[in-house]
């Protein structure tokens, strides 16, 4: 790591870490420039807070197992957004706090944030399901046969990625950023909490299907934040074009799982820029 201010090394020091039993956490940032502020500082003082900032950014992105992730923001939601992963939640705090100060006092208003963590999801084919049913149900294999083994450890090998992709993923550069926060309804008819796993699960793979029509044109990181923030989970959608988008949130609104059960936070999207671009973008 880069060399950092005395004081934040001592916190640094002086805590133990906070890292989750499995996955990182999650921040997602939206803030507002205070564009009056801003102008009554000097050239130097700007150009000090931009290389502030540039820095800041530099260190995080220099922090191991951590990513950080710059938005313009379409509409005045926000004007700058950032999606931070790393694994200790003390490491999120302090870069939180640095964020938010690095242009100086007041330059950045946060006006939305979210806090989730990484998951798996819950309704992964198990190599044992995998076994039972695709092998030995659909495709007569009899256990014990090359064939049966070779097709189980090749899907071991799969799922076991798919696992790990999910908990430890590697964000695109993708320009097109779309986030929301989503929840499962509980009202007395349609409550998902009161489903027998085994239906959950069944409609989640319907979910899937319809979610792998957009192969190559969205990636999605879906986060859990039950305990931790407003929602459920938080929704990140990368894509190259914004009609996929809004495609996508369209063709799921009538899939089972979000027609009944779906509810929704804001949504916000975003263009993720470099800094220096975001500096010129964002008129700093
Ligand atoms: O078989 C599978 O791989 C299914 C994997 C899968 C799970 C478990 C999956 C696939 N999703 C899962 C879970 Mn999803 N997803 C959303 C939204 O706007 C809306 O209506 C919903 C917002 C989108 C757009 C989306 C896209 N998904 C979840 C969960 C957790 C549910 C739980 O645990 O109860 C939520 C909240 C959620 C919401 N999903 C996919 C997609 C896409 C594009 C895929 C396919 C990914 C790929 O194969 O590349």
């Amino acid at each position: 790591m880069n060399p950092q201010e005395p004081q934040d090394q001592a916190q640094e020091n002086s805590y133990d870490c906070l890292e989750p039993k499995e996955g990182w956490h999650v921040l997602h940032l939206f803030y507002q420039i205070d564009h009056g502020q801003w102008s009554m500082m000097d050239d130097e003082s700007q150009l000090n807070a931009k290389t502030e900032l540039s820095k800041l950014i530099q260190q995080i992105r220099s922090t191991p197992k951590t990513q950080l992730l710059t938005f313009s923001i379409v509409t005045p939601k926000a004007d700058i957004a950032f999606m931070l992963l790393t694994p200790d939640l003390h490491t999120a705090n302090r870069f939180e706090k640095m964020i938010t100060r690095s242009l100086g006092p007041d330059i950045l208003t946060p006006c939305y944030s979210y806090l989730s963590l990484t998951e798996t999801g819950e309704y992964m084919t198990s190599p044992e399901e995998y076994a039972e049913n695709t092998l030995k149900g659909e495709q007569g294999l009899q256990e014990g046969d090359e064939e049966f083994k070779n097709a189980l450890d090749e899907f071991t090998v799969r799922i076991e990625k798919y696992a790990h992709d999910k908990l430890y993923p590697n964000l695109p550069d993708w320009p097109i950023f779309c986030f929301y926060s989503m929840g499962k309804r509980r009202g007395e008819v349609n409550n998902w909490y009161a489903l027998d796993h085994e239906d959950r699960k069944k409609l989640m793979a319907a979910h899937g299907r319809v979610g792998r029509q957009w192969h190559g044109k969205i990636r999605q990181l879906i986060t859990g934040s039950v305990g931790l923030d407003e929602s459920e989970w938080g929704v990140t959608l990368f894509s190259k074009d914004s009609y996929e988008i809004k495609e996508i949130v369209y063709r799921m609104r009538f899939d089972e799982v979000t027609v009944k059960y779906g509810e929704f936070g804001d949504f916000y999207i975003g263009i993720q820029l470099p800094l220096d671009e975001l500096f010129r973008r964002l008129g700093l």
